[in-house]
């Protein structure tokens, strides 16, 4: 039963109701930890005004080593993360499929608590590093916590975990220097994926523009492994999980990634925070692929192969759900930092599979949180509690917070009325799915495991012409990083099983000739019992030669919600003008900044005086969507004469974003890389998203070009100086 606690949070209250350790301290006196009232915050104990300080100053004491024991260890991976507070409302009842409670009723909410990460990085690293990202979903439902441990790409590295520690250890920064920091690009991370051809699926998507994500509010999650639904009677079928945004899909540059760092390295966790405190709540819906029992071995690669994915061609995304985000954490240590998942918190009618990636992983997370956070009493901290009452014979520990009533503590008890008792299946009790094994122990994997490239190639294949060259932009770069020439020889000859194109083209830039194929031996990917050095590339056929679901060029464009407007202005701006552009945005749901050459506020032709949010000494057109010129002629002339706002505009051009020029402010542009925009007479400035006022309707073609994101082919156009 529900305790009156549990039951504020299933019916998503406010945070201040769910728990009495939610301190308010307004109107209260500052005290010791152990309640007494402190007088002076100011001094330390001293024999006189000059003399030393006084061992006997318990409350110096007490105050410093609290701080002394202020952190714990970050997490060994995924240390650097954001998170937030929501709801999961389902659509339709799935129990058809599953008898999970919180998927039992049309309009059924359950509240959530989801975190999202980067892998590599310290806690303190940036949020723009070229990585995969970790999305992490609490589902507090009312038979247990259900954690869904994915990340925003639908595949991994490696096939087994007992490879996790090693790819980890490859990718950290290099031990004997701790460099480089949040970064792929060096010689550890590639000598090991050289030599590990499984890995050359995930390096796809790695290297793509899915790993430096515009927001984390637009990129997709997924489940990853392949998981099982059981219903009531019993049944079970394949699962994968997938988050599909509202916002779309949407990333930035590669060297936009690499600004931000510099200058807002936490740019996606303000993103989220801005977000949330803004009332535009983020939202995903939840669909699954759904694969029957049956139907296991019909497809050409292996569902417990965790480099696989099933492409939504052949087996379409059910959407089952919508999650919201829209409550920030209280605060950070007591709920992202000691928020604690585990994909073995499980409900009845969902579990696993034999993947043996997510086999390895049911005992890495509990006993990282052991050392992480110190006690088996882990689940106790507030925000790992679950809504549903915890009633079982484990005692005691490390801060144990329950106070166990009673003498017994164990189980069959008759001193205890036989209380608490198992559940059997009817009562809700989880029971694990039946499944038949027949099979010899053994070290080794299924020979279905072994075609590493066939979905690395349909992957590629189904990349737009820019998601191409900006994948192949990302390996020349990240090999040019590697200081050993054979790694990169390696990683060329590993190229060239997944398109002959892109091996060249990544070869020509390391100044290598291309191999024939990988080099042997591939000493960790051969079945068992087989010789390396009679190592061949198995490459599989799949039925679709492209997946559009796997573009992001396909991704939906029809909204610009919460997209940043830089408008650029000064004094004797058309402020009328400015006025309509900025209604029009804000309407549709942007948020506008303006930017001026000093902070305070500017004046209008028409007298008004606008405030000013920030001057061209903070402001950065790499943490903007779109720049918006504002005219006026005393305007135009100051923001010429203001090198940095010629350079937001070219940089913002440089990084194919959406740029409007009032007519009069067309006059800034010729100072710009943009002049010659606009002296070809065949130009259609709406087909690159550089917008001036003309036929159509001036905000609305600003607006359109912004739903577009970025105007990716004017990279083909050459280098831009900014
Ligand atoms: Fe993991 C954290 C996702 C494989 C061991 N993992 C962690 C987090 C995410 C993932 C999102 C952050 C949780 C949070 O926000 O607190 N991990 C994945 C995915 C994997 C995966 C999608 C492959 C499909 N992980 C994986 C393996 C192992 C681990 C194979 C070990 C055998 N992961 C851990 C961990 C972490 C963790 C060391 C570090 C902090 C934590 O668990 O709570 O146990």
């Amino acid at each position: 039963m529900a305790t009156k606690k549990n039951k504020q949070i299933l019916s998503d209250k406010k945070a201040d109701d769910l728990s009495p350790d939610i301190e308010n301290a307004e109107g209260q006196f500052l005290t010791t930890n152990q309640g007494l009232r402190i007088s002076d915050n100011q001094n330390s104990l001293k024999s006189g005004e000059r003399g030393a300080t006084l061992l006997e100053d318990f409350i110096l004491r007490e105050k410093i080593t609290h701080f002394d024991h202020e952190r714990i260890p970050e997490r060994i991976v995924h240390a650097r993360g954001s998170a937030a507070h929501g709801y999961f409302e389902t659509y339709e009842s799935q129990a058809h499929l599953t008898k999970a409670g919180f998927l039992q009723k049309r309009g059924q909410r359950t509240p959530v608590f989801v975190r999202f990460s980067t892998v590599a990085g310290s806690r303190g690293s940036t949020d723009l590093a070229r990585d995969v990202r970790g999305f992490s979903v609490k589902f507090y439902t009312d038979e247990g916590n259900y954690d869904l441990v994915g990340n925003n790409m639908p595949v991994f590295f490696i096939q087994d975990a007992i490879k996790f520690p090693d790819l980890i250890h490859a990718v950290k920064p290099e031990p004997h220097n701790e460099m480089p920091q949040a970064a792929s690009a060096h010689d550890t991370f590639w000598d090991f994926i050289s030599l590990m051809p499984e890995s050359m699926h995930m390096i796809m998507w790695a290297m793509s523009d899915r790993a430096i994500p515009r927001s984390l509010r637009m990129m997709e999650g997924f489940g990853v492994h392949t998981f099982r639904f059981i219903n009531a009677e019993g049944r079970s079928s394949f699962i994968k999980f997938h988050w599909k945004p509202l916002l779309g899909v949407h990333s930035v540059a590669w060297d936009e990634a690499t600004r931000i760092s510099g200058k807002d390295p936490d740019f996606h966790r303000r993103d989220l925070w801005e977000a949330i405190e803004s009332g535009a709540f983020p939202e995903w819906e939840l669909g699954i692929q759904v694969v029957a029992e049956k139907d296991e071995h019909k497809f050409p690669f292996d569902l417990l192969d965790p480099t696989k994915l099933i492409p939504e061609e052949m087996v379409p995304v059910q959407r089952i759900g919508k999650m919201t985000l829209n409550r920030n954490p209280d605060n950070f240590f007591a709920e992202t930092e000691q928020v604690a998942y585990h994909p073995g918190h499980l409900v009845p009618g969902i579990d696993f599979t034999n993947d043996p990636l997510l086999q390895g992983r049911l005992f890495s997370y509990t006993d990282t949180q052991l050392s992480r956070l110190g006690s088996a009493n882990f689940h106790e901290i507030p925000i790992n509690r679950s809504v549903n009452t915890v009633h079982n014979n484990q005692r005691d520990g490390h801060m144990r917070q329950q106070i166990n009533s009673g003498k017994v503590a164990y189980e069959p008890n008759t001193l205890g009325g036989g209380c608490p008792f198992q559940a059997g299946r009817a009562a809700g009790g989880f029971s694990s799915f039946t499944e038949r094994i027949d099979a010899k122990k053994i070290r080794g994997r299924s020979r279905s495991f072994f075609d590493h490239f066939s979905q690395a190639t349909l992957f590629f294949n189904s990349q737009g012409e820019a998601e191409k060259a900006h994948l192949t932009d990302a390996l020349r770069f990240e090999l040019s990083k590697v200081q050993v020439p054979a790694i990169r020889e390696r990683m060329v000859g590993l190229l060239t099983q997944v398109d002959k194109k892109l091996a060249a083209d990544v070869a020509d830039a390391l100044g290598l000739k291309v191999p024939a194929g990988p080099m042997l031996p591939m000493n960790h990917s051969v079945p068992a019992n087989e010789n390396p050095k009679n190592f061949q590339p198995v490459k599989l056929t799949l039925p679709i030669e492209a997946s559009p679901a796997l573009s992001m060029e396909n991704t939906r464009k029809d909204s610009i919600q919460t997209r940043q407007v830089a408008i650029l202005t000064a004094n004797g701006v058309n402020d009328a003008a400015l006025a309509k552009m900025k209604d029009a945005l804000l309407k549709a749901g942007a948020q506008c900044k303006l930017i001026a050459p000093k902070l305070g506020f500017i004046q209008g032709i028409s007298g008004a005086s606008l405030p000013v949010d920030q001057s061209f000494l903070i402001a950065t057109s790499v943490v903007f969507d779109a720049v918006y010129v504002a005219g006026g002629e005393g305007c135009i002339q100051q923001l010429i004469a203001e090198p940095d706002a010629l350079h937001f505009v070219e940089e913002a051009y440089k990084h194919c974003k959406p740029l409007a020029f009032e007519a009069d402010a067309r006059e800034l542009a010729e100072y710009t890389y943009l002049h010659h925009k606009f002296d070809e007479e065949t130009y259609d400035p709406t087909a690159d998203g550089v917008i001036m006022p003309g036929k159509g309707n001036f905000p609305n073609d600003f607006i359109n070009a912004i739903k577009q994101h970025r105007f990716w082919q004017r990279e083909k156009a050459g280098k831009i100086p900014a």
